[in-house]
């Protein structure tokens, strides 16, 4: 897959392909990650990409003639069907959907902005989708389209090992993960449950159900509304709250 990605800060993007998994995917060739820079497209002596806003008010708007520049140029060495995505807190929220949706892409084309915004005529001609991370405030769009990058590239068929991909049990899809342990025994007082130490491996898997079931429902309750549960699981799920007290 190739992804190009338009932002004035490229040595932040730059760095995720150092690290990790989609380190790995580059390395391995199942990537390519590029960035542009809009400054680089800029015709004037202080490589200017932000102006003030019509209308007045307060930071300042990216303009629109580096930004396309910027954009052109990644269109003419992306693969044909390489839609422009724009981070953006305008955007829809960004889930695994879309990230599966993306996966199957040849190539997509990430624009990062900076300040207040930018100029609506840019995102209007030039952006085919606009993505979110979430009701919260970053400083730009650089970090959300890092976030992009690594929730796709972990899609990507051969990115990740056999032991990292090992599809989980089907019933599992949709639920928050179980808890996790590992040596030793007991810390501070605290002890692994004995059902994890009983080599009873339906028991464990039983259990498992049973916690991701019931920390989803306390901690995501938008989780298992989606979910049709069938007798077993609501009395497996009825079971955990009344061992933690909970209705
Ligand atoms: C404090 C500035 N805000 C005034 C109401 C508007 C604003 C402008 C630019 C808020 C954030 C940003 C920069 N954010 C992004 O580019 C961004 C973002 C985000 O802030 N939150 C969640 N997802 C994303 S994706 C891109």
């Amino acid at each position: 897959m190739h992804m190009q990605v338009v932002t004035i800060f490229p040595e932040m993007v730059g760095n995720i392909a150092e690290f990790g998994v989609v380190g790995r995917a580059v390395d391995r060739g199942l990537l390519s990650l590029d960035c542009l820079n809009p400054r680089d497209f800029t015709e004037d002596k202080h490589r200017t990409v932000d102006d003030r806003p019509y209308g007045g008010g307060p930071g300042m708007v990216m303009k629109y003639a580096p930004l396309e520049a910027a954009l052109s140029a990644a269109k003419a060495v992306q693969p044909a069907g390489s839609p422009v995505v724009c981070l953006s807190p305008q955007g829809v929220v960004f889930d695994q959907a879309i990230a599966k949706r993306y996966a199957e892409l040849p190539g997509i084309i990430l624009l990062a902005g900076r300040y207040e915004g930018i100029d609506e005529r840019l995102i209007e001609a030039h952006v085919d989708e606009e993505l979110s991370l979430g009701d919260f405030v970053l400083s730009g769009g650089e970090i959300a389209a890092m976030a992009v990058i690594d929730a796709v590239v972990r899609l990507l068929p051969g990115v990740l090992g056999d032991e990292e991909s090992a599809v989980q049990d089907s019933f599992m899809q949709g639920l928050l993960d179980h808890p996790h342990y590992t040596r030793p025994e007991e810390i501070d007082g605290r002890r692994v449950p004995d059902v994890l130490l009983s080599g009873d491996h339906a028991r464990i898997a039983k259990w498992r159900y049973q916690q991701a079931l019931g920390r989803s429902y306390l901690r995501r309750p938008d989780l298992v509304d989606k979910l049709e549960l069938d007798d077993k699981q609501q009395s497996l799920l009825d079971e955990f709250l009344a061992i933690h007290n909970k209705d």
